[in-house]
């Protein structure tokens, strides 16, 4: 990680910033809360980051996670965003005793060291992204993605962002982590057993594992027999279409590399947008 090791001038700054003591302070927090869901904010931070990048429009430049333009309406309000004030509460003290860090910065940066240390790979990040000053910088409502959808809103969304079919199965991989709360998105449970833990246990579990429409009031969504497991249909869709599914059965099989393509396009995912590392 570029900036990560001692200090980094960052241009329109005085004083050098330690990124090295920012990642330790998100390493300090994750865990903090042992009642909070399964026992780590590490989840719902890279969901942050990722909703704050994922926004982004190649055609027109616009969204992605430069400006933290999630910080005001309405980008704030946009249902897709339900929960995450949660996680820009919980790097607002990290925000105070690190000033010099932008928002936008420090949430793609939480992401990262999340992943890492949850057991992840570690994820290409440079600073430089800078906050927009109010709500008229946020991309409209509709621009992330709608989890009741298949395969064609997954290429079309990510599409938009500039990525191809291996990189969108790849980036997929982060629903090993967390879970869906029905009080944000409507859906509920988690992906996999290990919800804390970055690993390819989500493809393993999409391959090896018997799904079924789940019987409740609740929006379509996929279960286990257990019953505890689920999978969004935006998640099956990975295994109904053709073009998808042998990256599924590949990451399932191989986690090395998984890691690398995982790490490689949730790096591209944080620098789209910012000036001087978007493609
Ligand atoms: Fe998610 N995602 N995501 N997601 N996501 C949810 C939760 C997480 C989609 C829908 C949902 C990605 C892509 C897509 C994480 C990370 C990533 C939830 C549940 C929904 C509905 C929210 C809630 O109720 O709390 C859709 C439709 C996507 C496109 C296919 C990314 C690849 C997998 C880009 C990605 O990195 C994480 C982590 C969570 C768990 C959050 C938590 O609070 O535990």
């Amino acid at each position: 990680i570029d900036g990560a090791a001692g200090g980094v001038v960052v241009p329109g700054l005085a004083s050098k910033l330690d990124y090295g003591a920012v990642r330790k302070a998100v390493e300090e927090v994750l865990e903090s809360n042992p009642d909070y869901d399964d026992g780590s904010y590490g989840p719902v931070l890279v969901r942050l980051a990722w909703h704050a990048a994922g926004t982004y429009d190649k055609a027109t430049g616009t969204g992605g996670s430069n400006g933290a333009t999630m910080r005001f309406a309405p980008e704030s309000d946009h249902g897709a965003n339900a929960g995450l004030a949660v996680a820009r509460a919980l790097l607002e003290p990290i925000k105070k005793k690190y000033p010099g860090i932008s928002y936008a910065d420090l949430w793609t940066l939480a992401g990262c060291v999340a992943i890492e240390s949850m057991g992840g790979p570690s994820i290409p990040w440079s600073p430089g992204r800078e906050d927009k000053p109010d709500g008229s910088y946020c991309p409209p409502d509709g621009r992330l993605p709608d989890a009741s959808l298949g395969a064609a809103h997954i290429r079309d969304v990510f599409g938009r962002m500039g990525f191809d079919d291996r990189e969108m199965v790849a980036l997929s991989g982060a629903h090993t982590l967390g879970r869906c709360h029905a009080d944000r998105s409507g859906f509920l449970g988690p992906w996999t057993n290990a919800p804390t833990t970055f690993s390819n246990l989500y493809f393993k579990e999409l391959t090896e594992n018997k799904w079924r429409k789940k019987r409740w009031s609740g929006p379509v969504q996929y279960e286990d027999k257990s019953g505890q497991l689920m999978m969004l249909p935006t998640d099956m869709a990975l295994v109904w279409d053709r073009k998808f599914k042998p990256y599924v059965d590949e990451y399932a099989k191989d986690e090395d590399k998984f890691f690398n393509d995982f790490a490689a396009a949730f790096g591209k995912l944080m620098a789209l947008g910012v000036p001087g590392q978007s493609p």
